[in-house]
């Protein structure tokens, strides 16, 4: 049997993707702002509900802006439960992250514990929505409004993803920032976004994302390269013609994994309500014996992923921090040590899926 992997990217036919290189080859504009990427950015805002976005080289790149274009310095409150990205983000601006542990349900930063971690060198809380589950928006909002605070949130998860109301999730916050890499629900090879609500902060995003030119002659910042190129705009048009196919396939996985791993002695999923979520990722919690479960799917050719394991907060360049200390982050310590992502993609098979949870019930009865 061939490997199944956590993730795999949707393809769509070879020669659907043919008309766009053609027109690529015949401008001959290949990246700094072309047709394809206008009209990705265009698409976009219509697909997800939102009034600005500007297109990105990848998520990390798209993070690292956001916090420049807010100016954002000092101690930025996080989680450690999420890829390590997230907080490298905060080290390459030179910001100190300042950890505070998860809830156990929607495994995002706990707003009952933001407070406690605020200090006078606090100017922005950079929540995640992990695994596309929304985090407690509202109450965010109402500690950073109190406090003078900005949140970025970091939405590389989260693509499509509703509030309780049916509306963007992206659309709280003062930016919230999407990976579109290939192992994304939806994938420009490499890719990202940032979301902003104003003109004038989509205009300082754009700019700093071209080095900080405005024209020829004119530079207003320290900016970056953060581009996202003409043949990566052109694939993310072709794979959103498919995406509400794709999320309604993830949707049936989600579905048939719960059905199938349901009362298993010992084996827990996650319970978010499946009216908010986009079936990114399908992680379930081990009690006992994690990483035996893990070796043994990988013995039989089902690579899943311990996303998000170590915490962030355990690797050498933040495990110093005071907020970094296990004791002060029980719950994600607890959950890190507990999950699996098992496969989740829209081509997974129901023999795939059906074999998965086999070797999980065989592993929980022995
Ligand atoms: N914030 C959060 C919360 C994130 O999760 C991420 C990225 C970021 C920020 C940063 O966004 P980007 O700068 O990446 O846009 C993967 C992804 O590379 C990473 O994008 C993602 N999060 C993270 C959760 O997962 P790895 O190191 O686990 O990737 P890798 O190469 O081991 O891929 C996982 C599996 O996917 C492989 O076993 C095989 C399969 N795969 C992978 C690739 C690259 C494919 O089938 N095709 C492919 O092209 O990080």
């Amino acid at each position: 049997m061939k490997p199944i992997y956590v993730t795999q990217p949707t393809l769509p036919p070879l020669e659907e993707f043919l008309p766009y290189l053609e027109k690529i080859w015949d401008n001959k504009i290949l990246t700094n702002g072309g047709e394809f990427h206008q009209q990705l950015e265009q698409v976009l805002c219509e697909y997800l509900g939102v009034k600005h976005l500007s297109l990105f080289t990848n998520g990390t790149i798209a993070l690292i802006t956001a916090l420049q274009a807010l100016r954002i310095t000092g101690e930025v409150i996080t989680t450690p439960y999420s890829f390590v990205a997230t907080a490298h983000s905060l080290l390459w601006n030179g910001i100190k992250p300042v950890f505070v542990d998860i809830d156990p349900i929607t495994l995002n930063l706990d707003p009952a514990k933001i407070e406690a971690a605020i200090t006078p060198q606090t100017t922005a809380i950079m929540p995640v929505h992990c695994y596309g589950y929304p985090c407690d928006v509202e109450r965010i909002q109402q500690i950073a409004d109190n406090y003078n605070l900005k949140v970025i949130y970091d939405a590389a998860h989260a693509f499509g993803v509703q509030d309780k109301s049916g509306g963007g999730i992206l659309n709280y916050g003062d930016l919230s920032v999407l990976s579109f890499h290939a192992t994304k629900v939806f994938n420009t090879f490499e890719g990202g976004a940032i979301i902003c609500p104003d003109e004038k902060t989509k205009r300082r995003i754009d700019h700093l994302k071209n080095f900080g030119f405005v024209d020829e002659v004119t530079v207003v910042a320290a900016g970056i390269n953060g581009k996202m190129s003409e043949i990566n705009a052109a694939f993310g048009l072709l794979q959103l013609k498919g995406i509400d196919e794709a999320l309604g396939q993830r949707k049936k996985i989600d579905a048939r994994y719960r059905e199938g791993l349901k009362n298993i002695a010992g084996i827990r999923c996650t319970n978010i309500g499946e009216h908010v979520a986009n079936y990114a990722y399908f992680p379930i919690f081990v009690e006992q014996n994690r990483d035996a479960l893990y070796e043994k799917l990988k013995a039989n050719g089902i690579f899943g992923r311990r996303y998000f394991y170590p915490l962030i907060s355990d690797f050498p360049m933040y495990r110093a921090l005071p907020s970094a200390a296990a004791a002060n982050l029980p719950v994600a310590q607890k959950i890190s040590h507990e999950v699996i992502c098992l496969p989740m993609y829209p081509n997974l098979t129901n023999e795939e899926i059906d074999f998965i949870i086999s070797l999980i019930i065989d592993f929980s009865v022995t």
